[in-house]
């Protein structure tokens, strides 16, 4: 079976910095990853009549070999981000909004007082590279469990702050989205902390999104809204996701 990801070792091993091409502690589900890679199409229902609402593996502290490494926005410059990031975040406040009954405004402290949950996962960035790095952060079911999604909600959508696009027509700023199946799924969390320190700015400070067992663009960094939709027709250009919109899964399940 052609190896994409091998494939992708040639291109992309001048760029590494700290990261193997693949954790080789993820070998052990290396079946199943070669086998999604190769389906480049399979559905998200395909996906998940086969691995169900499995737990993504877990890894423990040996496993981190080294830093989380950063990619795509690393130090967004938008200019209120960089006004609280120089206040550690005080200021920041998370709105959950969209199709809910009760729309939330969450300040960092807020969301470090609920229960949080801490695991060390590997996140595997499409572009063919692996790092483990361990995650502290708030499920997002307790998140919007709070806010009371409508019946009529299908989607949280994650606005950033980082404009990832720049051009004469006008700046575009990260965005993504999941179903709530994904949404309520234990491992999916806000992440305010990565391996045992506040989450770094390169890493997506003061909040980013962990969504495991899907693919690294998927985790959205310098998340300020989280927005419940019916539907993704009008966000971008109706695909979910900025990766997506350009040409990437929107179920970037591995
Ligand atoms: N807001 C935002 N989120 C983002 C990105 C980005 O550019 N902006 N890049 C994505 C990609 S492609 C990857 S691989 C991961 C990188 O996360 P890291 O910097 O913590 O390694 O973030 C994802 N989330
Ligand atoms: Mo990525």
């Amino acid at each position: 079976m052609f190896d994409r990801r091998k494939f992708l070792l040639g291109s992309t091993a001048a760029a590494l910095s700290g990261c193997k091409i693949f954790d080789s502690a993820g070998r052990s589900d290396s079946h199943l990853r070669a086998l999604f890679a190769s389906h480049e199409g399979l559905t998200r229902s395909a996906q998940r009549a086969l691995i169900g609402d499995a737990l993504a593996p877990e890894f423990s502290e040996a496993d981190i070999r080294q830093g989380q490494r950063p990619n795509g926005s690393t130090d967004p410059v938008d200019a209120s981000y960089r006004q609280m990031a120089q206040s550690a975040f005080r200021d920041y406040r998370l709105t959950v909004t969209g199709l809910v009954e009760t729309p939330q405004t969450l300040s960092l402290a807020d969301l470090t007082t609920l229960p949080s949950r801490t695991q060390i996962t590997r996140h595997d960035c499409v572009e063919g590279w692996s790092c483990i790095a361990k995650w502290q952060g708030v499920p997002l079911g307790t998140v919007l469990t709070l806010a009371k999604p409508k019946l009529t909600a299908r989607y949280a959508v994650f606005h950033c702050f980082d404009a990832i696009e720049r051009s004469l027509s006008g700046e575009v700023f990260y965005y993504e989205s999941i179903d709530l199946i994904d949404a309520y799924h234990p491992q999916t969390i806000l992440a305010y902390a990565m391996n045992g320190a506040p989450l770094p700015v390169a890493n997506g400070a003061p909040l980013r999104l962990r969504v495991e067992r899907q693919l690294g663009y998927k985790m959205a960094k310098y998340v300020h809204t989280i927005e419940l939709t019916d539907s993704l027709a009008t966000l971008g250009f109706g695909k979910g996701s900025y990766w997506a919109d350009r040409g990437y899964e929107r179920y970037a399940g591995i």
